[in-house]
């Protein structure tokens, strides 16, 4: 017995001299990982103030490199005030973003780690959340209204001298149609849409609107200069989006939903050839939506001109109704059994497609 107590004295004896071996062996490492955390602070703190100037040397950097590189002045009434807008919110962003990384590279810098100050515990202040809550309410409130007002404006009422253009996608290409001299577009059936009946956009041919109406396809849009145009935007597939980035315009493409936009485009491409120096420029629509594998390929052009210009263009084009339906009887039927024009309807693959 007597045995027993001394192994268990000598084993408890060692149990607490490994323990406290172990225990100092800790502190010992805690006081040096609190120095090299000391040092780290102070080299990330560092790091900030090198982060700040590079981030701000970047941002002045890239904006030197790409500046060549933007579209340069708008040729749209719209797009003035669109610019405008832009250059006001990027001013006021800029301002603010200068303004809080300085601040925030800069306090975590300066205010790092420090033996001699002991952090100031600050919880809450209702006035300064009040104040940099309300500030920028107000600021994107009166950007935001901004926007809507001119987004109500594109796509509201367009003025009472301007012409109709309607523009509608598919995969992967543009087709537009000018409503003739009656100055309205004849109405639509998607049933009828069909490459074989000549009838690529569905036209009814019982309307009498529709006989003189041009559609054009394979080549540029043609716009007036000085003269507001409306756009009649739809698709017959997915959603395009009709992107005029030299108008500083867009709107999508909604199969089934028309939509429209109205702009004046203030300088013909001739004009604008003369500008840029660049004797090959376009304007250009891009399809601005994600649309399927051959998106890519989905570039119009538009050629804006004189009205003189414009009248020896569009005299040269024949209607689509003397096309689809030779002889021009007004007596054509309207709509054809479903199942007749199901398969038709089926957008025709283009060359430009990628192959699977
Ligand atoms: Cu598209």
């Amino acid at each position: 017995m007597q045995t027993f107590f001394i192994i268990a004295i000598l084993v408890l004896g060692f149990l607490i001299t490994f323990q406290i071996a172990k225990a100092s062996e800790y502190v010992a490492v805690m006081r040096g990982e609190e120095k090299s955390r000391k040092q780290t602070n102070k080299i990330n703190g560092f790091m900030m103030l090198v982060f700040l100037a590079a981030g701000l040397f970047g941002v002045y950097y890239c904006n030197e490199q790409l500046k060549g590189k933007i579209l340069g002045e708008p040729a749209s009434d719209h797009g003035v005030h669109i610019d405008m807008m832009l250059y006001i919110t990027l001013a006021i962003t800029g301002v603010v973003l200068i303004i809080t990384q300085i601040l925030l590279f800069w306090f975590a810098y300066k205010y790092q780690e420090s033996d001699t100050r002991k952090a100031y515990y600050y919880p809450h202040n209702n006035k300064l959340e009040l104040i940099w809550t309300v500030i920028p309410a107000i600021a994107l409130t009166v950007l935001i209204g901004f926007g809507i007002y001119y987004w109500f404006k594109i796509t509201g009422d367009a003025p009472k001298n301007a012409m109709d253009v309607e523009i509608v996608g598919s995969q992967f290409k543009w087709e537009y149609r000018y409503p003739g001299k009656d100055k309205i577009m004849g109405k639509k059936y998607y049933k009828e849409i069909s490459d074989a009946r000549s009838n690529p956009l569905g036209q009814l041919w019982d309307d009498p609107a529709n006989h003189d109406d041009i559609y054009v396809s394979g080549e540029a849009m043609h716009l007036v200069v000085n003269k507001p145009v409306r756009l009649i935007i739809g698709a017959k597939d997915v959603i395009h989006d009709v992107g005029l980035p030299h108008f500083r315009m867009k709107m999508d493409a909604v199969p089934g939903t028309p939509t429209t936009m109205w702009f004046t485009p203030t300088k013909t491409t001739k004009q604008m050839r003369e500008e840029t120096g660049d004797p090959e420029f376009v304007y250009e629509i891009a399809c601005d939506q994600l649309c399927g594998k051959g998106h890519w390929s989905m570039r119009g052009e538009i050629v804006v001109e004189t009205q003189e210009e414009f009248d020896t263009w569009i005299i040269g084009k024949k209607p689509q109704y003397q096309v689809a339906v030779p002889g021009g009887n007004n007596a054509a039927p309207a709509v054809r059994p479903a199942a007749d024009s199901a398969g038709a309807a089926e957008p025709k693959p283009v060359a430009m497609e990628v192959s699977k």
